[in-house]
């Protein structure tokens, strides 16, 4: 099996950005190794502080959070990064090409439970000048590279850099990345919805009705029975829909009006549908191309509907 050394080389991907990739997943072999250490690598349990999202940060979101800061920070490829750990932006080296969001640790309310837990990067081009909030509010479309680390039985990473797709499986003994699929493709219809249904009464009467029908069943209008997974981590729930198909939505909610949706439209909703795009599916709010927004700020929150082409087609066709 090739590495993704080897992967990249053939591939002809631009020097720098191998090279930044290459930094990407080394970060993420050292935080699969404390995760799989779990309570013995004592990164488990909160910490007393709150992160800019009003969210009790775990230990190992700070340990992931510092730990990927500092490789960036000394990678001379990246010019600022910016994180969900991080009120701000962070400069770096005032000639990188590139600027990148992640997410340290997503799903970090599973880490204590030993569930899935992952890591998702965005890299879009640096834009001349200095590094300030507005150099990174740039469509998802402009990305040139994103993927996500998601560390289960097997710690998997899931790549695209424009052109399909790539999906590959740390292995524990050289601490490669090895190539087990060059072009994900996912099926363009399914039968399996992933959605936190907790908050069903909070939905947008458009989401309200397409679980609804859902739900129905062979003798609803659907004609046919759906399964429901649901991870509380995006990046496992998004695997599996990279992996055997589905549809995954954190959809508008009223069930706190200061906050009408979830997940983060930089380093959640923009890598995650690059993803998804290269590998044939769709990635909308509901109303709009998650990768064609302008955004307003680096934490900006979006609503996100996001799989197999068929489902979410039809899914929006509820949303009018
Ligand atoms: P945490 O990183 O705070 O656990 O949040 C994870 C997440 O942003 C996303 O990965 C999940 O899909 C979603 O939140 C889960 O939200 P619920 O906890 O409301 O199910």
């Amino acid at each position: 099996m090739q590495s993704l050394n080897e992967t990249l080389s053939r591939r002809g991907i631009d020097g720098d950005l191998h090279a930044l990739i290459q930094t990407l997943a080394q970060c993420a072999g050292e935080i699969s190794t404390l995760v799989r250490g779990g309570a013995l690598s004592g990164v488990l349990g909160a910490t007393e502080s709150e992160n800019v999202q009003g969210e009790t940060q775990k230990k190992l979101d700070v340990i992931a959070n510092d730990l990927i800061k500092n490789a960036l920070a000394a990678q001379p490829l990246v010019k600022g990064l910016a994180s969900e750990e991080e009120d701000d932006v962070v400069p770096a080296n005032a000639e990188g090409r590139f600027l990148v969001s992640f997410d340290p640790l997503d799903g970090s309310s599973n880490i204590d439970i030993n569930s899935l837990v992952g890591t998702i990067f965005s890299v879009l081009p640096a834009p001349t000048g200095a590094v300030d909030e507005s150099a990174f509010l740039q469509p998802g479309a402009n990305q040139v590279a994103a993927c996500y680390m998601l560390y289960g039985p097997a710690t998997v990473m899931a790549l695209t850099t424009g052109d399909g797709t790539l999906m590959f499986t740390l292995d524990p003994n050289s601490g490669e990345f090895l190539l087990v699929e060059e072009r994900v493709r996912i099926p363009e219809d399914t039968a399996e919805f992933a959605i936190n249904m907790s908050n069903q009464r909070f939905w947008q009467p458009a989401m309200q009705s397409y679980i609804a029908d859902c739900l129905k069943g062979k003798e609803g209008q659907r004609g046919k029975n759906f399964n429901m997974r649901w991870i509380a981590a995006m990046v496992g729930d998004v695997h599996r829909v990279l992996s055997r198909g589905g549809l995954f939505t954190y959809p508008q909610d009223t069930k706190n009006p200061a906050k009408p949706f979830k997940l983060r439209l930089m380093y959640e909703a923009n890598p995650m549908s690059f993803l998804v795009e290269q590998a044939g599916g769709v990635a909308s709010t509901g109303y709009e191309r998650i990768m064609a927004i302008q955004p307003d700020g680096i934490h900006q929150r979006v609503a996100v509907i996001l799989g197999s082409k068929n489902e979410v087609n039809t899914c929006l066709g509820y949303h009018g």
